[in-house]
């Protein structure tokens, strides 16, 4: 594999979700793989569970990491050809990409969606650029418009649950104080329809993602239909992607709380949410401390996801 950033690079779905389970079964089993092998992790953006997932699945392949927060002791980077640099940015990406490549076997990237210009986000103009100029294989750590390792994650864990063929899982809009990209709604609801389940995506009018990601979900805006029936309920805020409202927040309305009473509507279903998530913005505490929430298990199967994923660039580096 020389790339992961979206759900076309893993191939087939069922194939790689077994792959996965037999990682975990033994996660140490692979451990020639990463020898005198190096990894970057490179963060544009704060993070807990990539950061330490990711690590420790690397580790877990006998992988060296090395981890560089560029906003914390790196020079600022200009992203930009054809600026003059007179203003903070003392180094250029187009240098510093093959430098860091210079240094590792296989780099991670966190680049965030700005949220400004909607053409240079779906672009991904950060990630693209890593995968032009590196000469390494790359991997989202969760870019501009995706964030495929969590979708993967995500998919194991329902794999791991799911009590019918083809569930109903319920992607739902929730209030969030501030703007957040449409990346990991983005990946959850085109992994999950390629996973072959019936997928419902309800959110207010306006907040429609971009169709690429959703084609084969059903849009329902009322959130108490939507979720009627539902095995699996993905709680997540995004800002709008529509234009002109491109990145803003159109509703703050905590009527789209998930509380146990919307649970109550559905066939006893589980609760997800990638995290970092906020109590009773997006999930009651009730909620997501019930029997039936999954967000501890989802997170933990980020070091499966991310093992998979390094595990099969390694092998496509002999
Ligand atoms: C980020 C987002 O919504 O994309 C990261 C989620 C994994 N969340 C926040 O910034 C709170
Ligand atoms: N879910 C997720 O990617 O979390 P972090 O932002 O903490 O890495």
């Amino acid at each position: 594999m020389k790339k992961f950033t979206s759900v076309a690079d893993i191939g087939n779905i069922q194939q790689a979700v077994a792959e996965a389970l037999k990682v975990k079964a033994d996660r140490f089993a692979f451990k020639e793989f990463g020898k005198d092998k190096t990894l970057l992790m490179l963060f544009f953006n704060s993070s807990l569970r990539t950061r330490l997932s990711t690590q420790k699945a690397a580790m877990n392949l006998g992988m060296n990491v090395m981890v560089l927060d560029v906003n914390q002791g790196a020079w600022k980077l200009e992203t930009e050809r054809g600026v003059v640099m007179d203003g903070d940015k003392a180094e250029h990406l187009l240098e510093a990409i093959p430098v860091m490549a210079s240094y590792c076997d296989l780099i991670g990237v966190r680049s965030f969606a700005g949220l400004v210009n909607k053409e240079d986000d779906y672009n991904e103009k950060v990630l693209s650029q890593f995968i032009k100029y590196s000469g390494r294989p790359v991997f989202s750590m969760e870019a501009a418009t995706g964030h495929p390792l969590q979708a993967f994650a995500d998919i194991i864990t329902i794999e791991e649950h799911k009590t019918k063929q083809r569930p109903k899982v319920v992607l739902t809009w929730a209030p969030h104080p501030r703007a957040l990209p449409q990346a990991v709604p983005n990946s959850f609801a085109q992994w999950s329809v390629a996973a072959g389940y019936d997928v419902v995506i309800t959110h207010p009018e306006g907040y429609e993602l971009a169709p690429e990601f959703t084609a084969g979900a059903t849009i329902e805006y009322n959130q108490e239909k939507a979720f009627e029936g539902a095995d699996f309920i993905y709680a997540k805020n995004w800002s709008a992607f529509a234009d002109p409202n491109y990145g803003k927040i159109l509703s703050t309305d905590r009527s789209w709380t998930v509380d146990t009473a919307k649970m109550a509507l559905t066939d006893n279903a589980f609760f997800m949410h990638c995290l970092p998530v906020r109590r009773n913005m997006i999930v009651t505490d009730d909620v997501i401390e019930s029997p039936r929430s999954l967000v501890i298990p989802e997170a933990a199967n980020r070091e499966i996801s991310a093992q998979t994923v390094i595990k099969r660039m390694l092998e496509g580096l002999k």
